[in-house]
């Protein structure tokens, strides 16, 4: 008796399934998604990611390392499962990953840090500082010709920096930090191969740079001998895009991949990767009017490189299918504030190309009127996945729980947890595991993914139209204020 009962139900159960499983008659909804997404879904992920940073012999999931090479393989593997549904591709990027730099100066032996992005290699030279920030051409010399230069780091990516150095026919260059501490896990934070070449790089403490500045004002000369070695890796972008759904009007959801060096970068930035795999899955019970397209960055923490690379290999018309970017990282900070970014421009004067206003309005529809909770702003000033879409003049948008900033008391009055410290304490640390989790605010930013997904998987009927010429003019006038901002211009 039992043994049927067990039988039907499991026939039932199979049928009931049967029906939630064919997308093809239940176009996707707000609230029908949102209710698929569950916390468990989420710790499972973020243990398994914790686990291909620890088993890895780096403890980290940093580009070029066992624990991120996993955490692609996995995230692949995961939509590939589900052929009828997702087309899915890895877009190989070939980095450099420094591995150690040795130096002397003056004979003696002198700590270094290996540079990400810049090629091993052997040089030796006498120093010349160079004056500034090194972020103008007119701050070096004519000829640099066989010397190593001396440079700040800051203010601009140092990858701008080095080629200006390169270009001056330098040998080495030397990068020394503009605050206490060491430079491990640094990078160019720039793509070398679009920009030219780089000459072998290390970087050195604030002290060590400011003691070679003094040297060389009093007019001694300094030759410096430095070694620097580094391994040739490719890293990948994930992108899958649903196979239903109009293939020329595409919503496109992101998030990042790696970790810092320090650890294995749970919050910052596992947690966005997971929730959008998350709804990824959860999307595949579902029709789509618009095609939806996921995306995992790699090499966010070098300076945004996937995803610029990416932006970079699309063609106009590509570009233009592209209706709204949305960035998600940093999904569950432990003391959360729930921050939208500033798309309109009305807390931080700095607004996205159109779209942009439209997309920090639904989100603060969601927090208002679906969850009924507070929430902020944050200035869209390009600082992350979503940068270089928006200097491709594409709609973009997002949300975050909070990184290195202080919870203020408003905030603390808003959001609870703790004022006068920061949102995320562990991060960039070792201690960004699964214990860094808020669960209450992941598995809320994760439903505010959801919403977002289905609303514009059914509709763009609440952004601007794309092909009006009154859109486009707007566009090009909001990405000329953007380029000849003070912001923008301190930035390149
Ligand atoms: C070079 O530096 C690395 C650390 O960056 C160190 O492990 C290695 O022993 C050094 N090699 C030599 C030959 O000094
Ligand atoms: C670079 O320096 C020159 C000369 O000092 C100056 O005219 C120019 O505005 C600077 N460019 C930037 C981007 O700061
Ligand atoms: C650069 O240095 C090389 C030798 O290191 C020398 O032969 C060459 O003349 C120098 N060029 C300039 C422009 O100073
Ligand atoms: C906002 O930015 C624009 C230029 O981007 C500037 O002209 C204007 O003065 C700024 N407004 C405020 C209130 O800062
Ligand atoms: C929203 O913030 C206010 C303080 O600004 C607070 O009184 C209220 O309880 C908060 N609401 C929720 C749902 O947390
Ligand atoms: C927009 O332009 C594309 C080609 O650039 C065209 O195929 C499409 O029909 C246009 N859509 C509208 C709504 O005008
Ligand atoms: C470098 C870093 O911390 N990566 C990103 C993680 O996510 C936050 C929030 O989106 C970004 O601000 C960081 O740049």
């Amino acid at each position: 008796m039992w043994k049927s009962i067990v039988v039907l139900a499991v026939f039932a159960a199979a049928t009931a399934n049967a029906a939630v499983l064919d997308p093809r008659n239940n176009l996707v909804e707000s609230e029908k998604l949102r209710r698929r997404i569950n916390v468990d879904a989420l710790e499972e992920k973020a243990q398994l990611f914790e686990r291909f940073a620890y088993d890895s012999p780096d403890k980290n999931r940093v580009i070029g390392s066992a624990g991120h090479d996993a955490t692609v393989k996995y995230i692949t593997d995961m939509i590939k499962k589900f052929p009828h549904y997702y087309t899915v591709t890895q877009q190989p990027m070939p980095l450099s990953v420094g591995i150690s730099a040795n130096l002397t100066i003056n004979g003696k032996e002198t700590e270094a840090y290996a540079v990400g992005l810049a090629p091993g290699g052997h040089a030796t030279g006498s120093v010349v500082a160079i004056p500034n920030l090194g972020c103008n051409a007119t701050d070096f010399p004519n000829s640099l010709n066989g010397s190593i230069a001396l440079i700040y780091r800051g203010t601009c990516v140092s990858g701008e920096k080095v080629a200006f150095a390169t270009e001056r026919g330098a040998a080495g260059v030397l990068i020394y930090n503009n605050v206490e501490g060491n430079l491990n896990g640094y990078s160019l934070q720039r793509i070398p191969a679009t920009e030219g070449e780089y000459v072998p790089t290390a970087g050195i403490s604030q002290a060590a740079g400011e003691g070679l500045v003094a040297l060389l004002e009093i007019g001694t000369e300094v030759i410096v001998d430095m070694t620097t070695t580094a391994k040739d890796v490719t890293s990948y972008n994930i992108i899958a895009q649903t196979k239903g759904g109009d293939q020329d009007n595409v919503i496109h959801i992101g998030g990042h991949s790696d970790s810092v060096a320090a650890g294995p970068g749970i919050n910052d930035n596992g947690s966005g990767s997971i929730s959008i795999l998350e709804v990824a899955i959860q999307l595949m019970r579902f029709s789509v009017n618009n095609a939806v397209r996921f995306s995992w960055w790699t090499a966010e923490e070098e300076g945004l490189l996937g995803s610029e690379f990416y932006v970079k290999s699309l063609s106009q018309a590509e570009k233009d299918k592209i209706r709204l970017f949305l960035d998600f990282d940093m999904m569950a900070s432990p003391n959360y504030a729930f921050q939208i970014y500033d798309g309109d421009g009305s807390a931080f004067n700095s607004t996205g190309p159109p779209g942009s206003s439209e997309a920090e309005a639904e989100f603060t529809h969601y927090f208002r009127d679906i969850a009924k909770v507070n929430h902020t702003e944050i200035e869209f000033d390009g600082r992350s996945d979503y940068g270089p879409f928006m200097e491709a003049g594409i709609a973009a948008g997002g949300i975050a729980c909070g990184a290195e900033g202080i919870k203020t008391q408003e905030e603390f009055e808003m959001f609870g947890g703790a004022a006068g410290v920061p949102y995320d304490v562990n991060y960039h640390e070792d201690g960004d595991t699964t214990n860094n989790l808020n669960y209450e605010a992941w598995i809320q930013m994760t439903r505010a993914i959801a919403h977002v997904t289905a609303t514009y998987a059914r509709s763009f009927d609440s952004l601007p139209p794309k092909n009006s010429s009154a859109v486009r003019m707007k566009r090009d006038a909001q990405m000329f204020r953007y380029k000849t901002s003070s912001r923008y211009l301190s930035m390149i």
